[in-house]
């Protein structure tokens, strides 16, 4: 019998690239949206595979909702990506933000085990929750989430691990960094860069305003991080994992490489503005991804630098396929 996964929040960056990855290892892929009807599954259809998932009504936050499509789908596996993705976002709304990321999660939990089902959990944890990290973090580091979206995301990972030890559910976290790809939208800023980057060289004239370019992250590519939560959820025993490539670099040196691969000087286009500062900020993020080497066979095999080229080729393959030449 064919493998059966089913996505919560198939419509984001991950969901696409998790449901090519499946279905590229045979499994029959489901996918949740809040309205399946209404979504335009942009990505999907940008990977090529909207016609080779079936997907379905959902809100993750309604148990019979839950119950319903965890009874169509009938899946071995499932992949919590759905809920609220940007931190900024959440500083602007954080009920939502609560809702979307620890509710759901717990009625994802609670559903799977009313069933009494055996099926393999993966929630979308979050290197957020560390908070600032100038020693490299580890599956040990401690908390501080410093934003809504890393204190629901917090909250997520406390109730894997709980429903794991409490009720003995296969559930794993994997506690992603920073992970980059063109389906991201402008509101993250490697895209953002990206975009003004391509379009200042197409001689837009325009400025792009950035705000604290003193951060450091550590970015990887997101394709190579969704085998990450598959194989999480193929070993024997549920656990959680840090996913990171291990190379950190600040978001000035990130913007001086995209514009340098485009022959530009980004500092006669690029300016700070105080007004996309947030709340609170996590200034250095580092992550070790030893354990996921050790005992996923997982590594990441690109980072920043690498990221910041393959997003530059891939917007400007796409303009150039916009402009038909
Ligand atoms: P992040 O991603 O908050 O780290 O969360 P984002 O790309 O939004 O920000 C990265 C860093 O860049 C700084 N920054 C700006 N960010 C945005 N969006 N726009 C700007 O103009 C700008 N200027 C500077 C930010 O302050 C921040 O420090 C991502 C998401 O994918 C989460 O879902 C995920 O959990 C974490 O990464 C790990």
């Amino acid at each position: 019998m064919r493998n059966r996964a089913l996505i919560f929040g198939i419509s984001g960056q991950d969901g696409a690239y998790l449901a090519k990855l499946l279905l590229d290892k045979g499994y029959a892929v489901f996918g949740t949206s809040r309205d399946a009807q209404m979504s335009s599954f942009a990505n999907l259809k940008r990977m090529a595979i909207r016609d080779q998932v079936t997907t379905i009504s959902a809100n993750p936050c309604d148990f019979r909702s839950v119950l319903n499509v965890l009874t169509t789908a009938a899946p071995h596996e499932v992949y919590n990506l759905a809920g609220q993705s940007s931190v900024s976002f959440s500083f602007e709304q954080p009920m939502e933000a609560f809702t979307s990321i620890g509710i759901a999660n717990l009625t994802l939990l609670e559903a799977i085990r009313f069933l009494g089902s055996s099926i393999r959990y993966y929630n979308a944890g979050s290197s957020e929750c560390f908070g600032n990290t100038p020693e490299v973090a580890t599956e040990l580091t401690p908390f501080h989430p410093r934003s809504p979206y890393s204190v629901a995301k917090s909250a997520a990972f406390w109730q894997v691990s709980n429903y794991r030890e409490s009720y003995g559910l296969f559930a794993c976290s994997g506690i992603l960094f920073n992970h980059e790809s063109p389906l991201r939208p402008e509101r993250f800023v490697t895209q953002k860069i990206v975009r003004a980057a391509c379009r200042i060289a197409a001689n837009s004239g325009e400025t792009l305003f950035l705000g604290n370019l003193d951060i450091a992250r550590d970015w990887g590519w997101a394709p190579e991080y969704v085998d990450a939560m598959w194989r999480m959820l193929q070993k024997d025993a549920p656990d959680d994992y840090i996913v990171a490539t291990g190379h950190t670099i600040t978001l000035r040196e990130f913007v001086g490489q995209v514009f340098a691969s485009l022959g530009l000087d980004w500092e006669r286009h690029v300016q700070s503005d105080e007004a996309l500062l947030r709340p609170s900020e996590i200034s250095t993020s580092r992550g070790c991804p030893e354990k996921a080497a050790r005992l996923l066979g997982w590594k990441a095999t690109l980072t920043a630098p690498d990221v910041a080229k393959r997003l530059v080729e891939a917007e400007r393959e796409r303009l150039a396929a916009l402009s038909g030449s």
